[in-house]
């Protein structure tokens, strides 16, 4: 009796590291500056990516820089990175280096917080970032490069070392949600359907199933940003 007891217990608690949780509504709220608390994600990344585009909303009061998303292989912590350098400058980094965006004030709408997305395409390394649905000037990065499946995918801290290497003045204060991937570039059209929050087909990462690890001050609460309100 004892041992079934211990073996269903064991198959519970890998049934729940293995959970897709459906967050719609909800976010990730980062209370306090910290170099620990984190959100792991835990998507199967099936091969090496040569497109990608990955969106989310962010509600922060900070002017300092502070991560998006951090998804560092074994070969580079900055594998993929989106960082905000300071108010309207956006950073995205592709397998180790990066280019700046400049967000006009007029497409921000802080303090109801941002959504952005940021794309890549490995045959003419195009890079997009966009902001409230709006589209900012096209860079080049990495063309011909393709990311690493191999992946540790964090929100809330900036690895400078696969899994690790957190800096405190680096760390997201505040709260994220609605965060998506797809291994392709979306087109304007899909880009404006992200930021309204309405589905769009292939996701790697889809915030409604989403698999993942809470470490550290993290709190999952329902969203105070919403597409309803952001946009
Ligand atoms: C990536 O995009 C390019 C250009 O649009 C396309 O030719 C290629 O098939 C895409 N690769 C994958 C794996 O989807
Ligand atoms: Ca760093």
């Amino acid at each position: 009796m004892r041992k079934m007891l211990l073996s269903l217990l064991l198959l519970a608690s890998l049934v729940g590291s293995l959970a897709l949780e459906d967050l719609d509504g909800k976010a990730f709220v980062f209370p306090v500056a910290t170099k620990t608390a984190r959100v792991v994600l835990k998507p199967t990344i099936p091969r090496p990516l040569t497109n990608f585009t990955v969106c989310m909303r962010v509600l922060t009061e900070l002017t300092r820089g502070y991560t998006l998303f951090s998804y560092a292989s074994k070969r580079t912590a900055n594998e993929i990175l989106l960082y905000s350098e300071k108010p309207n400058q956006y950073g995205f980094y592709v397998g180790g280096p990066g280019v700046l965006f400049n967000v006009p004030p007029k497409f921000s709408n802080s303090p109801a917080g941002e959504h952005v997305c940021a794309s890549w395409e490995s045959a003419t390394g195009l890079a997009e970032l966009w902001v409230n649905g709006q589209p900012l000037v096209r860079k080049s990065l990495r063309k011909g490069f393709s990311v690493s499946p191999e992946a540790i995918i964090m929100l809330g801290q900036e690895q400078d070392s696969y899994g690790g290497g957190f800096d405190i003045n680096q760390c997201l204060v505040g709260e994220i949600t609605d965060v998506y991937m797809w291994e392709r570039v979306l087109s304007p059209d899909e880009v404006v359907f992200a930021w309204h929050n309405y589905p769009l087909p292939d996701y790697l990462i889809n915030w409604k199933s989403l698999s993942y690890d809470i470490v550290g001050d993290v709190i999952a609460k329902p969203a105070l940003l919403s597409a309803q309100r952001a946009g």
